[in-house]
């Protein structure tokens, strides 16, 4: 019912009742030249939120003039580290100040569950504050021993950095992309998926509020294949990054390998989980079933092929399945929902269409899935699903990106690593065994940018994250790694006289 739902604050139907919302670039609105504008919704309930400018790619084109503008004059970058680091911790604490708000914005947008919003956020907000504590300690210069010479080698930001976003969770990974670019001391030019705007939109605002220099955030909104395509086109970006589906993101890339653009691309996964025969059958389901149903399964580093010993495999998908079917779909945000709804009526029918198509090609079903209504609310619900085949299959196969687990079993440890290895993605997979011995030997086996043992999904600030293979290119996110990524080095070298 509506009555366990949070009031809307006033501030945010203040933000979407201001009829459209334009783009935000140096400092101040940006409406589209076409005079064009893409309506965003509530995936739960189908209510329109509000109508977003939809940029030209000559609008695109102005925006990075803007924010390499803002870079070249250099009021950015030739701020000393400790200023920097303290408007941006002004930034930090405002988005904390403002978290109920943003996780408003963020659960109504994506059809998040509120609470997982506001953790959404809080994430932001810390990392925001690892990489400015980090960012001082990045000793831009330092002496380099060259007989008979003085020499040195200094580290600078590139200017204007580009961001193309997905929409399953838009503003963490805004966090995750921008906040070590910032640090360093580029601009940014942020582009959002159509679906999720309001975070961003919200975010260049507030960042203006606490005095960030214009032009250092910029967000800019529009369709992929027009503002996203000439953003990631552009020759004047520096350095690109792309989240989101291995499709679009080689056409980035291609996109900066013509413009010999530096590029990061984090895209889909087909993650797997081991379960051998000496785990907790009870629990293991229990975090297994946690982690594909969080954010409806939209997660791209989700175990989605969950590969079981042959010995618990029965007991195992009864124990799944039992709790799979206690979970209350339903509006997000109200306040006994544990599963929301897929973002759009596409996305729900490519989750629909994979049921169909893997039982075309001999799948079962251990649990049928397929549409879920919710009393009340037109939104783009889905049940949670487990099937089972052969890992050719369609299914086993491809990023589905919704509450679907494929189950095969296995009967040893090298069966259980050739299946996990048996795909073109290399994202996140999990180990699941109380022998430490044999989950650090699978774990360092599974071809991956990331491998828990015993857990699924655990994130922290320090801990590198990115995939391999299909899954991407550039990796490091969270950690010195891709703050690294955002100096560029140059070392300098004269004789003694
Ligand atoms: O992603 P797209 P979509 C996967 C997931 C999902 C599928 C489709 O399987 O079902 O992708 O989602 C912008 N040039 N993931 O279609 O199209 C677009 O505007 C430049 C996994 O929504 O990749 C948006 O901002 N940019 C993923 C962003 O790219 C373009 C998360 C992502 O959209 C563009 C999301 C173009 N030609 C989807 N076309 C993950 N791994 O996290 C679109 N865009």
């Amino acid at each position: 019912s509506t009555a366990t739902q949070t009031k809307l604050l006033p501030e945010v139907t203040a933000f979407l009742n201001r009829g459209s919302l334009p783009a935000f670039v140096g400092g101040q609105p940006m409406p589209s030249t076409s005079g064009k504008t893409i309506a965003t919704y509530d995936p739960g309930s189908g209510e329109l939120l509000a109508e977003v400018h939809d940029l030209t790619p000559e609008d695109i084109d102005r925006a990075i003039d803007v924010a390499n503008e803002a870079f070249v004059k250099q009021a950015w970058a030739k701020l000393p580290v400790n200023e920097r680091g303290a408007l941006l911790h002004r930034l930090a604490d405002e988005v904390e100040r403002r978290i109920a708000i943003f996780a408003q914005l963020e659960s109504l947008d994506a059809g998040k569950i509120e609470a997982q919003a506001a953790g959404d956020v809080q994430n932001f907000i810390d990392t925001l504050r690892y990489f400015i504590e980090m960012g001082q300690h990045m000793n831009p210069r330092s002496t380099l021993a060259v007989k008979g010479h003085e020499a040195w080698k200094y580290r600078q930001p590139w200017g204007a950095c580009g961001f193309i976003f997905p929409w399953n969770f838009p503003f963490l990974l805004i966090g995750w992309g921008i906040t070590p670019a910032l640090v360093a001391g580029n601009t940014v030019v942020i582009k959002p998926a159509e679906d999720t705007p309001l975070s961003a939109l919200y975010l260049a605002q507030v960042a203006t509020e606490v005095g960030i220099p214009d032009g250092v955030i910029n967000v800019v909104t529009g369709g992929g294949a027009t503002a996203g395509a000439a953003l990631s086109a552009s020759h004047k970006i520096k350095r690109m990054s792309f989240t989101g589906s291995p499709e679009v993101g080689r056409l980035v890339g291609e996109a900066c390998g013509r413009n010999l653009v530096p590029v990061k691309l984090e895209l889909g996964g087909k993650g797997a989980a081991v379960v051998f025969d000496d785990v907790s059958v009870e629990e293991t389901a229990d975090k297994l079933v946690g982690a594909i149903t969080f954010h409806t399964g939209q997660v791209c580093c989700d175990a989605t092929r969950w590969i079981v010993h042959e010995k618990i495999f029965d007991s195992f998908v009864n124990a799944c399945v039992d709790r799979m079917k206690k979970i209350e779909v339903g509006y997000q945000r109200n306040g006994s929902t544990q599963m929301g709804p897929v973002v759009n009526a596409k996305q729900r029918e490519r989750v629909l269409s994979y049921l169909e198509k893997g039982q075309a090609e001999g799948a079962k079903c251990l649990l049928e899935g397929g549409p879920a209504t919710v009393q009340g609310y037109e939104g783009h619900y889905v049940k949670p699903a487990l099937m089972t085949g052969s890992l050719d299959n369609i299914a086993a196969r491809e990023e589905i990106f919704g509450p679907v687990a494929y189950l095969a079993p296995f009967k040893n440890e090298e069966e259980a690593i050739e299946m996990v290895n048996r795909t073109d993605y290399g994202l996140a997979n999990s180990v699941w065994t109380p022998d430490l011995g044999r989950a650090s030997r699978v774990a360092e086996a599974m071809v991956a940018g990331n491998s828990w043992i015993n857990a699924h999904n655990v994130f922290a600030q320090g801990v590198p994250y990115g995939g391999v293979n299909k899954s991407g290119m550039g990796g490091g996110v969270l950690s010195v790694e891709t703050l690294l990524d955002y100096y560029r080095s140059t070392s300098i070298v004269r004789p003694l006289n």
